[in-house]
């Protein structure tokens, strides 16, 4: 999600570090029924499609019970397991509000939930993409330690003006990353786990590259916001994605300050390849043309 459009300060009612009180109490019935239908949509799907973590995380937090979770009692399980805990927000907050909370091990969560007649796309998280799609793979050890290496990155590349190859990182592996595993490809990433047709094109369908993680490489790669990804990157453990964010990025940026960019739908020298894509998704027009 493209963080550019965030007002300055933080919106009435919130606090200097943009978190707003959860309010559990205040969620209408309607807005417990959005979570339960796409909860029960999700569910069924993710098994055998996302990976072992989302699974034993989804179950940890037992969110499925009674609509939207009372961010209270999932921070008991949470905290216990990884030190972590969810903060409520109003919506996209700025850069350095964000990687700060992710530095000190919380997760800024949208409040608000999506209206029943939009359940398969909006622009801002909400508590579900937040919440459904991020928070399960917070408890397990190694993800967790990721995430906060990753906010304490995030601040230092803000100091040096290199956030887009960070954000990068954020959206190959965080949003939309694939995990390889003896049963084959699974989902970690938020972005893939919260989409239910997004659950079924990221592994299934012929359209995207499917490529190896390479850090470098992917932060040579831009993204799409605005519909499925044309390529996915795929980690061969979640400790081999930590271990890739605990070395020195001061010579990273250097070389990625002369190199250029990758095109979001081609193969660069040493990749390597799961699935060399169709691209037909894109090229037929994406999510507008099949609308
Ligand atoms: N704010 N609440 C919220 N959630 C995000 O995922 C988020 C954000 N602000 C900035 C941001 N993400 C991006 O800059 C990251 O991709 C780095
Ligand atoms: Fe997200």
């Amino acid at each position: 999600m493209s963080a550019d459009h965030i007002a300055a300060g933080p919106p009435p009612g919130a606090r200097p570090d943009w978190t707003i009180d959860h309010d559990w109490s205040a969620y209408s019935q309607a807005e417990h029924d959005v979570w339960t239908t796409l909860y029960e949509r999700q569910a069924g799907l993710l098994q055998g499609r996302a990976c072992d973590a989302f699974l034993k995380g989804l179950d940890a937090l037992d969110l499925h019970r009674g609509g939207i979770p009372d961010f209270s009692r999932i921070n008991e399980e949470l905290t216990r397991l990884t030190g972590w805990s969810v903060v409520a927000v109003p919506g996209l907050v700025p850069d350095e509000v964000f990687f700060e909370h992710l530095a000190n091990r919380r997760f800024p969560a949208g409040r608000f939930i999506r209206k029943a007649d939009q359940l398969d796309y909006l622009q801002e998280p909400d508590v579900f993409h937040d919440v459904f799609g991020h928070v399960p793979m917070l408890t397990d050890p190694t993800f967790a330690d990721y995430m906060q290496a990753y906010g304490q990155g995030g601040m230092r590349a803000l100091g040096r003006g290199q956030l887009h190859n960070l954000a990068r990182l954020y959206w190959y592996t965080v949003e939309f990353g694939l995990l390889e595993t003896p049963e084959g490809l699974r989902i970690y990433g938020a972005g893939i786990v919260s989409s239910l047709a997004e659950s079924i094109f990221a592994l299934d369908d012929p359209s995207p590259n499917r490529l190896g993680f390479d850090l470098e490489r992917v932060m040579r790669t831009p993204y799409r916001i605005d519909d499925f990804q044309q390529v996915y990157f795929v980690i061969p453990s979640l400790k081999s994605l930590l271990k890739a964010t605990l070395q020195d990025f001061a010579p990273i940026y250097e070389r990625l300050s002369q190199a250029p960019d990758i095109a979001i739908d081609e193969m660069a020298p040493g990749d390597r390849v799961f699935t060399c894509g169709t691209q037909a998704y894109a090229l037929a027009g994406g999510r507008l043309a099949s609308a």
